[in-house]
């Protein structure tokens, strides 16, 4: 098979993978409960024996265990259970993480690389976690084992004969630790580049642009003690009873204080709905918790015209009885640009506005009444607002409704972006960034004395197309599978194909070790679980989770192999090998302990002071937080409102608006099962979600083969192979799952100012399968 073959996505080019059939059943009401129990053991049981996996969950997200590979949900600060302080998904995330198939030279052997390319993605994850360091030599049809040392060597060799560092593209998926992360972007700055584009670029961008810029910091305020203080909470464009299920603990505990829920979402999601905590007596016996009081089954990107609509409806009961919906006191003393908004909202069209979001004025009206004289209220959101073109619009159109309330900087209310690897947010703060502040270079200047560069780095889109346009040639990754994750899949297997050199630091084998650069270099690394020792003394790491808390996470179990180094190592050996003499940082000191690595971050890094002693608490401490407290870093020291157009997406007759969304069983491109059990939808992923009304127009039925089509800047893009499911979903809007569908998402098609790729809005033509 030559290079131009091989599958980059599974299906697509060997329909054999496509079963062709899938199962349908009644989309679950209530999340959660004992299937998810069944469900957790039954994932952990088939990758290792009961005695290790118990191990594993034992510690998972204890004070004394180790953070979840999954969400970046936070615990609870005070008790926690001591059994099961981790949701079914979390169970998946370790099984997969944990497992005890190894991945040796053997493997490797007797499996080319063009075989396991022809394999999905689902089985690609199910082979194990690769165990010695491996490397693919130019022309090579199988991997072949090499010295760790080799791999440096080599590395080294390639980033020493760039006539640029700008010429290599150091990329961070969110499951890295505060302590490799903070070493990574310093090797990285002290060879030369900004050019550490991370997943975040692809996630929650866009809430960092517009909450820096409309409230000073790019995290969200609210604390898990605000959920049960809220009056209100809102839910947008998230799915948590499938990617962060103990936040439906925390909404119950909510609700129990006596919080009303609004729900903003295309699809009716299982866990929004009800849910049945399996970790309570309730839940064991079936009483379930209805979460969601109102649900608002917007179109796709209809949220910035429901915001707006609600808003209006406040400001006209606020002009009937002035001063009882708005704070004014908060608005006048704490915010600038209300009076503008204000007169922004006077001119807007209610039946536009209406027409615009796809939910009825009866309905809008009813979360109107049900927000008009609460005073806290909490917006929370994920990739649903995220991944659209006006996506920083919207978040600050979420944030202008919360200044209206005063609902932000004091208990029970405020902003709420639910992040998603579990310390994505840490690897932000502690320096991974395309777009550094000069603080910061400042800092590491001062600190370590040498000069950092200044010039801004790629990020994940304009990695990609430096990668196309033979303006870098060497990818390092820091875990993740960006060939998977990203956009315009042919494009991204183009560019990384371009490459001298493509090497990942992975715990398991995927696809973007099988679509690699001329030479290819896999790292095995430990994760989470694993029991980290360096000269004899057990290492801990730490993350922060969505909440700013900033926690140790150690791992308890055996590695499955003696060759995996853990991620700080692999940074110091690597900048030893590539630096020598030539660095000013002591590396071989960060590889004694990892106290050492912690005392000089907390140097460069803002609000970690006592950093070795407070990690040591259980619970772990709080990042400093302005919003929180009601102060706004923006300049002028005021919170912003922004005034943003309303954006009407016209469609041909033929055209549907396509949000790429995760199924129950999967982790992001990590694929646990075939399975999408709270939607129904059994054995097949290859699906599009489409509405009854849509599907009889065009002349399709339920289970129908049909290709997929996007046409952008005159470009064709098809996935082929999809069967057609009848769902509840508002007409012209459907549903793919992420990855499958990603080849269809443009590369040029990406959110203004924050460049996210915006796969929550593709527009495409279906058309039968020939
Ligand atoms: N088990 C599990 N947990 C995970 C992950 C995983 O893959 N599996 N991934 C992790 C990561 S990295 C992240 S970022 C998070 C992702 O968490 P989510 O953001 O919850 O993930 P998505 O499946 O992308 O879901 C987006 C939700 O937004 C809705 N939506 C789509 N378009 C719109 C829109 O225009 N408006 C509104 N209002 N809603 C819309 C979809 O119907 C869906 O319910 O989860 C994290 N946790
Ligand atoms: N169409 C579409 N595309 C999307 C999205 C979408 O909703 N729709 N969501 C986007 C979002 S929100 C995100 S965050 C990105 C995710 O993008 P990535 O973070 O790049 O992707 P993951 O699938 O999370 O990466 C999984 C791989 O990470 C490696 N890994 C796991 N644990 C560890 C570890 O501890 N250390 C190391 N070194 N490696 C490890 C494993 O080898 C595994 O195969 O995808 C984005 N892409
Ligand atoms: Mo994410």
């Amino acid at each position: 098979m030559s290079d131009q073959q091989i599958p980059t996505t599974p299906g697509a080019e060997n329909p054999e993978e496509f079963t062709g059939h899938v199962k349908l059943g009644k989309p679950q009401t209530t999340a959660a409960g004992i299937p998810a129990v069944i469900s957790s053991a039954k994932h952990i049981l088939h990758e290792m024996d009961a005695v290790r996996g118990l191990k594993a969950l034992l510690k998972l997200n204890q004070k004394d265990g180790f953070d979840c590979p999954g969400c970046a949900w936070p615990d609870p600060d005070d008790e926690r259970s001591s059994i099961a302080e981790y949701c079914e998904n979390g169970a998946k995330a370790i099984a997969e993480e944990a497992t005890t198939k190894k991945l040796g030279s053997a493997f490797f052997a007797s499996n080319s690389v063009d075989e396991l390319a022809a394999l999905t993605d689902y089985e690609i994850g199910k082979k194990g976690r690769v165990a010695q360091p491996m490397y693919l030599a130019p022309g090579a049809t199988h991997y072949k084992p090499l010295s760790w040392e080799d791999a440096f060597g080599k590395i080294a060799g390639h980033l020493n004969a760039l006539s640029s560092p700008d010429e290599a593209i150091f990329y961070t998926s969110g499951r890295t630790s505060n302590e490799a992360a903070f070493l990574y972007q310093l090797f990285v700055r002290e060879y030369g580049t900004n050019n550490l584009p991370d997943c975040s670029n692809m996630c929650h961008e866009s809430s960092g642009v517009a909450l820096g810029e409309s409230l000073g910091i790019g995290k969200g305020s609210v604390t898990l003690d605000d959920f049960y203080q809220a009056e209100a909470i809102i839910i947008l464009g998230q799915n948590p009873g499938t990617n962060h299920p103990r936040m439906l603990t925390a909404l119950q505990k909510a609700k129990d204080n006596g919080a009303t829920i609004i729900s903003v979402n295309p699809l009716p999601e299982t866990g929004l709905l009800n849910f049945l905590n399996p970790q309570t007596v309730k839940g064991v016996f079936n009483i379930k918790a209805k979460l969601t009081d109102i649900f608002l089954q917007v179109k796709i990107n209809g949220d910035m015209a429901l915001l707006k609509a609600i808003a209006l409806l406040l400001l006209e009961e606020e002009d009937r009885q002035p001063g009882t919906v708005f704070d004014k006191t908060f608005i006048s003393e704490n915010t600038q640009g209300a009076t503008d908004y204000i007169d922004h909202l006077r001119r807007q069209n209610m039946d536009q506005l209406v027409a615009a979001s796809g939910v009825s004025l009866e309905q809008i009206r009813e979360a109107a009444n049900a927000l008009m004289h609460k005073k806290k209220v909490i917006a929370c959101w994920a990739m649903g607002l995220t991944q659209h073109k006006n996506a920083v619009d919207t978040i600050k159109e979420v944030v202008n409704l919360l200044l209206l309330k005063g609902s932000i900087g004091k208990p029970g209310a405020g902003t709420c972006p639910v992040r998603g690897h579990s310390n994505v947010q840490g690897d932000r703060t502690v320096g991974i960034y395309e777009k550094p502040s000069a603080r910061l270079l400042d800092k590491i200047r001062d600190i370590y004395g040498f000069e950092p560069p200044r010039e801004h780095g790629y990020d994940t889109v304009s990695a990609i197309r430096a990668m196309r346009d033979g303006k870098a040639s060497v990818f390092f990754a820091m875990g993740g599978n960006f060939l998977s994750a990203t956009p315009d899949t042919e494009i991204t297997a183009q560019a990384l194909r371009n490459c001298a050199l493509t090497v990942h630091v992975s715990t398991k084998l995927n696809r973007s070790h099988l679509v690699h650069g001329r030479e290819a270099i896999i790292l095995p690394c430990l994760g989470r679980s694993d029991q980290d020792i360096l000269n004899g003394e057990k290492q801990f790491v730490t993350c922060e989770n969505s909440m700013g808390v900033v926690q140790m996470s150690k791992g308890n179990l055996p590695p499955i192999s003696a060759d995996l180094l853990s991620e700080p190592v692999i940074v110091c050996r690597l900048a030893q090998a590539t630096l020598g003499d030539r660095s000013r940082v002591n590396w071989k000191h960060y590889t004694q302990h990892y106290d050492y690595i912690r005392e000089d971050l907390e140097k460069v890094i803002p609000g970690f002071n006592n950093y070795n002693t407070r990690v040591r608490h259980p619970g772990g401490f709080y990042l400093p937080n302005n919003a929180r407290e009601g102060k706004f870093d923006t300049g002028s020291g005021k919170a912003v409102f922004n005034i943003a157009p309303l954006t009407i997406h016209p469609l041909a007759d033929d055209e549907y608006m396509m949000m790429t969304i995760r199924s129950h069983d999967q982790f992001n491109t990590t694929i646990y099962g075939l399975d999408d059990r709270y939607r129904g939808i059994y054995q097949e992923r290859r699906v599009i979600l489409m509405n009854k009304t849509d599907i009889d127009k065009a002349g399709l039925k339920t289970g129908d083969v049909v290709d997929l089509v996007n046409v952008f800047e005159g470009q064709e893009r098809v996935v082929r192979k999809f069967l057609v499911v009848a769902y509840d979903i508002p007409e012209r809007c459907t549903a793919t799952y992420f990855p499958e569908a990603n080849a269809l998402v443009p590369l040029n098609s990406v959110a203004e100012k924050s460049n996210t790729p915006t796969s929550k809005l593709v527009v495409i033509r279906v058309r039968k399968s020939l």
